[in-house]
């Protein structure tokens, strides 16, 4: 094709994201990276809107500055300067024009790198792209990947040079078929939201270890796996806790797994105490190093040499359910929560660590036990501070109202997320729900679709509880879902005093629901503008919701093993368009400012701290 043929080939080719379909990056490539040490490729960025969808179209993987014959070309398209945007960061702050942006966008920025040996490999690994990123280096296509919340990897070993470009188009246009689909009540940011490393492995490496109390209800069987990179058996894997005085070596099987199930007193991990421990791993078929090498490596001589080497810090803890009740560590717990949703005060999707903190004090000062991390995984970060924290989390993929749930690839992309995360955050003590979904309608075709995700969280880990937040059956005023045979944890969400202005509703839901499983409310709120004071029967005051609260303790208490407020703060929403919310979900304890608490906290805590002083008696 001439250039002539192919600039034609580029505007007059309908179907031109057929060569850009390339098999999605899935959970079965992630490289597990929480203390892995890679290198940021964060910061200041190229960055541009693409409308049209250019870039994709002619496939512009490097922009040509210069023809064949060495002469400057007109460059229309010129992805590298025109803008700039933060990395991790959500375009739509970036810049007031961007706001309500919602289609692709290109980064471009060059990177160096230098191989530090021979048989070095190398990956790059994205935290979140919202929604369906595409990975570009030195001009080819190397990645394409769907979900807007969890991590992916990319090997680039084959692409990757000295001087090096690097271009992530990223497209953030709601469609029905991905997950979630078309309508939710929080704001779409887009962009590259997490951060973007490098990581150096060797040809033979550890993509997941795995560490966590065997849930036999001894508190003293400790499981320990390492998966390598391939199904390659007989390859050893040593594994040392060195405080418990565990240092064993086992073989891979045929999986590439190597796995063992070793007696130990730890300490058990929980709220008061969060205990974790230092794990290591390595594999390899190790060596002996001497002399000048060993030094080299600060080892000493005569020290074994492995391939690979990770670590991780990790708390061992029990959660279990048994009839009506729930047990962490064998001691009944009732769940003290609160909804929280991923958003700076700013606005956007990146949260210092400040604001991180702050969510974990301000949980805390409520009382809470337990954080809902609504409707899509948190970042990684949240899940390692709770760890630190002693703070219990029910993570969420965001399979949200209406999905496309006969739809084949729509599942896919739901239980690749819903793997993701898991592959994330599986040495995580503090996460101790899946949940896989909120507020479905009940029909068959969802229950095929979320009964199988059910299944998947319970393949890939025994050591955590299933859950999904669901709908109240209007008909009979009763908890009544298809999919609660599926899950450990039955939740439902019910806003009886706002959206249905009666309070009994509440008493008579609970009335008729009889359940030989712990039921907990996920989700129940009234909106209020922080400030505004009135009449207790006044919609959007702050009294109208301190009642709210009152009354869905009085109809609650006693009768479920936990409660998660709607929610701690208030925030962005475009589908809550009145004078009270002016596009903010208004239903937050406290204001946007993160700061400003509403009445309503108080009465929250007060429950919170009379029912951490029943536990306690
Ligand atoms: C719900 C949804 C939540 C909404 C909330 C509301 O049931 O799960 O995402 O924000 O209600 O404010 O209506």
């Amino acid at each position: 094709m001439n250039r002539m043929e192919k600039e034609y080939n580029d505007i007059l080719n309908l179907d031109f994201d057929r060569e850009n379909r390339i098999p999605l990056v899935t959970a079965d490539s992630f490289v597990c990276t929480a203390f892995r040490s890679t290198e940021k490729l964060d910061g200041l960025w190229g960055f541009t809107p693409d409308v049209f969808r250019t870039f994709t179209r002619k496939r512009l993987g490097e922009v040509k500055t210069r023809d064949e014959q060495g002469r400057p070309v007109p460059v229309d398209l010129d992805f590298n300067s025109l803008l700039k945007a933060e990395v991790p960061g959500c375009w739509n702050c970036q810049e007031e024009r961007l706001w309500y942006y919602e289609g692709e966008a290109v980064y471009s920025r060059s990177f160096y790198y230098e191989k530090e040996n021979a048989s070095e490999r190398l990956f790059l690994k994205i935290g979140a792209a919202n929604y369906e990123s595409r990975i570009w280096l030195n001009g080819k296509l190397a990645a394409r990947h769907k979900g807007g919340f969890t991590p992916f990897s990319v090997e680039i070993t084959d692409l990757v040079r000295q001087e090096n470009h690097l271009v992530i188009t990223v497209n953030n246009r709601r469609e029905m078929e991905q997950v979630p689909s078309m309508t939710y009540d929080w704001f779409n940011y887009g962009g590259i939201t997490r951060s973007v490393e490098l990581i150096r492995v060797p040809s033979r490496f550890i993509r997941v270890m795995e560490a966590a109390l065997v849930p036999d209800k001894t508190f003293h069987n400790i499981r320990l796996r390492a998966r390598l990179n391939e199904p390659e058996e007989g390859v050893y894997c040593r594994f040392v806790i060195e405080e418990l005085g565990i240092d064993t070596t086992v073989q891979t099987d045929e999986n590439g797994t190597a796995e063992c199930i070793l007696w130990a007193s730890p300490q058990l991990w929980d709220c008061e105490n969060p205990r974790l421990y230092h794990i290591e791993a390595w594999c390899g078929q190790p060596s002996v190093i001497e002399g000048e090498a060993a030094e080299a490596v600060g080892e000493k001589t005569g020290a074994l040499i492995w391939e690979d080497y990770v670590e991780d810090y990790v708390g061992f803890r029990e959660i279990r359910v048994q009839g009506k009740d729930i047990f962490l560590n064998g001691k009944k717990i009732y769940l003290r929560g609160v909804c929280c949703h991923e958003e700076s005060r700013k606005g956007g999707r990146i949260l210092s660590e400040e604001e991180r903190m702050e969510i974990f004090h301000t949980a805390r000062e409520m009382g809470c036990n337990i954080l809902r991390l609504t409707h899509y995984p948190h970042s990684e970060q949240m899940a390692l501070l709770a760890d630190k924290m002693g703070m219990l989390l029910w993570e969420e993929i965001p399979v949200y109202w209406a999905i496309d749930f006969s739809n084949k690839d729509t599942y896919e992309d739901a239980r690749n997320q819903l793997r993701e995360l898991i592959v994330r955050d599986r040495n995580r003590a503090s996460v101790v729900i899946w949940s896989v979904g909120n507020e479905n309608p009940d029909t068959e075709e969802r229950l095929q679709f979320m009964s199988g995700l059910a299944a998947v969280c319970r393949e890939m880990d025994d050591t955590r509880l299933v859950s999904a937040a669901c709908l109240v059956d209007v008909n009979t005023m009763s908890v009544k879902d298809r999919l609660i045979p599926y899950v450990d944890v039955v939740a439902f969400n019910e806003y009886y005093g706002w959206y249905y202005r009666d309070y009994e509703g509440l008493k008579e839901i609970l009335d008729h629901t009889a359940i030989e499983k712990p039921v907990v409310i996920s989700e129940t709120g009234a909106g209020a503008r922080a400030g505004h004071f009135g009449g207790r029967e006044e919609l959007f005051t702050e009294e109208h919701q301190e009642r709210f609260y009152q009354k869905q303790i009085e109809y609650a208490d006693g009768r479920i093993q936990g409660m998660f407020p709607w929610i701690l703060y208030d925030f962005v929403s475009p589908i809550r368009m009145n004078p009270w919310q002016e596009g903010k979900n208004s239903k937050g304890l406290i204001a946007m400012d993160k700061t400003t608490k509403k009445k309503a906290f108080y009465i929250m805590q007060e429950y919170y701290q009379r029912k951490a002083g029943e536990e306690k008696e």
